[in-house]
């Protein structure tokens, strides 16, 4: 190792004056053409392609799972999880094995997806690198989500489920970060955090849930405080097929982010002990239940054709949270670090008639290619003061591959750079990923943490991005990807010199483009923590609901 050190410094060196040549470069062109010539570019004879073959303004449905690991799903080879509805919907579109989310938790995920940019310029990063309930930032309001940039073009906008982009900001009721602030016009049943295990209704690991962290609105007014499982899903859905109705006849987006499978586990009584998979199981046969309904509803409203839905997972499973934390399948990691395990995700794309069925795509795509795919389909252009992390899926999504994948590799290598909070963990070029540090994994004694299964501590999405739980790697650990995705055999670095000067070099043009945003979520007061009725903070104002 010592003598690969050696040799990767030399190495090093000897390019430092190539390197600094390219630095000059890449600011004479930054200088010369501004920011916006970083942004991706849709030439014009794509578009006028696109106008022959696809339906202008298209509705979009973003259905966003929390927390599901890369190989939780049937049509992703999980051996007992039961194929459903979700692999159903990708029977009939496109499913894509290298779907990378933005961040491998679940509010700078988050972040990213809803304005194409990395967490790290949008300001959703340091503390705890997550909104919590008495947080008093947000996502910016000069960022420009999706629901903003589709507005523009005369979409009518929709958000349910988990939001965890900030809640309030002075105030315990001034609700300065919630959706109706970032473009959404309805805003139904909506948890502005998360489903916490602390919320755990079933005693498996509270005695009751804690309501100081389980909390749920319609739209900006506190409606439940701890809230219920049984009906949140079947609440998701009903606001979800409302919206849609109201606006079968106008383009519309619609954002449906479900509170599965994030811990604590639950279920509605109908499909507890239906998997035989256990909690998790039947967790996801509810959400996949829900999946089902809306694309039905769409069927019905005769709308599918001119309907885009997109499926996917803010991140990769919680594995600490032992069976209760998902799978990453043949993945190394999962949630909140930088393995492919806390970011490779589930993606799913169906639009009959546009998107051929049975089609399995292995092009490198990110979250934050949502919303240049929304802006390409809505013809609106996206503001030009910004850099964008994402570039538009639309000639993917028009391809027509076999079925089966052929051995061509994509055709031009894509750059995903990968934080944890600040900090620039690893950078995936092409086929290859280069780590400069890594996160340790949750390798401990699984008798002494995961009693028969079930977690005892959530401690892992607790460690922090310059803590003693991150190595650092000089030369970086290289792993070839395509033939190596559990990420598992490093490669020498004096034979991979051509490819990691090619990775310095992107890491180097990158980090010259860099503004961090102001972090986020780093500041807190109690006296912004949602609370109905003080000093208990428990209510219930929820009118009854039928179980659908
Ligand atoms: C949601 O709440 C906000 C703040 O009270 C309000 O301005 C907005 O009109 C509400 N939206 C709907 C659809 O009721
Ligand atoms: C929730 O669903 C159950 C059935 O699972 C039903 O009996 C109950 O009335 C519903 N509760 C509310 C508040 O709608
Ligand atoms: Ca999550």
């Amino acid at each position: 190792m010592g003598q690969t050190v050696a040799f990767y410094r030399n190495y090093v060196t000897a390019v430092t004056g190539y390197m600094l040549v390219t630095v000059v470069l890449v600011t004479v062109f930054l200088l010369h053409d501004g920011i916006g010539a970083l942004k991706t570019k849709t030439s014009r004879d794509e578009r006028s392609k696109l106008k022959t073959t696809v339906p202008v303004k298209p509705n979009i449905i973003l259905m966003l799972a929390d927390d599901m690991g890369w190989g939780d799903l049937c049509s992703y080879g999980h051996p007992t999880q039961e194929c459903g509805e979700i692999d159903k919907m990708a029977a009939e579109g496109m499913r894509f094995t290298q779907w990378y989310s933005a961040d491998s938790l679940c509010s700078p995920s988050r972040a990213a997806i809803l304005t194409g940019r990395l967490p790290v310029r949008v300001g959703v990063w340091g503390g705890s690198r997550v909104f919590l309930p008495a947080s008093t930032g947000g996502l910016p309001r000069d960022e420009t989500t999706i629901a903003e940039l589709l507005k523009e073009a005369g979409y009518a906008t929709g958000m349910v489920g988990k939001w965890h982009l900030g809640i309030n900001e002075f105030l315990p009721g001034d609700g300065r970060h919630l959706p109706h602030h970032h473009g959404f016009d309805f805003v139904g049943t909506n948890l502005p955090f998360t489903n916490h295990w602390a919320c755990d209704e079933s005693k498996v690991h509270m005695e009751s849930p804690d309501p100081m962290l389980c909390f749920k609105y319609w739209n900006a007014t506190l409606v439940q405080q701890p809230f219920r499982h049984d009906n949140l899903t079947t609440s998701f859905l009903q606001d979800s097929v409302a919206f849609m109705h109201n606006n079968k006849d106008t383009p519309f987006f619609l954002y449906l982010s479900f509170a599965h499978m994030h811990t604590d586990m639950f279920s509605a009584p109908r499909f507890r002990e239906t998997s035989r998979r256990g909690r998790y199981g039947d967790g996801l046969r509810e959400l996949d239940w829900a999946v089902g309904e809306v694309l039905k509803t769409l069927v019905s409203l005769q709308i599918q054709h001119r309907t885009l839905v997109i499926f996917l997972s803010d991140h990769g499973g919680h594995l600490e949270i032992c069976t209760e934390g998902g799978s990453n399948g043949i993945l190394k990691g999962g949630k909140a670090s930088t393995w492919d395990g806390g970011l490779r995700v589930p993606g799913i794309a169906w639009w009959p008639g546009v998107v051929a069925p049975g089609q399995v795509s292995q092009h490198l795509v990110s979250s934050m290619d949502v919303f240049q795919t929304a802006a390409e389909l809505a013809g609106v252009t996206p503001p030009k003061d910004r850099i964008y992390d994402g570039k538009s899926l639309v000639p993917i999504l028009l391809e027509k591959t076999a079925a089966v994948p052929t051995s061509k590799s994509p055709p031009s290598p894509r750059t995903l750079f990968h934080y944890c909070s600040n900090r620039l963990m690893a950078v995936r070029y092409g086929e290859y990923k280069a780590h400069f540090y890594s996160m340790e994994l949750p390798g401990m004694d699984y008798t002494q943490f995961c009693p028969s299964g079930v977690p005892i501590a959530d401690y892992y999405t607790s460690f922090d991005c310059y803590g003693p739980e991150i190595t650092q790697h000089e030369p970086p650990l290289l792993f070839n990807i395509n033939i190596d995705p559990g990420e598992l055999y490093p490669l020498p670095a004096e034979d991979y010199k051509d490819v990691l000067i090619k990775i310095l070099l992107e890491k180097l043009k990158h980090e010259i483009s860099m503004e961090p945003g102001k972090a986020q979520c780093e500041e807190g007061s109690e006296t912004v923590q949602p609370c109905c009725k003080p000093p208990f903070c428990t209510c219930n104002y929820e009118p009854q609901r039928e179980d659908g």
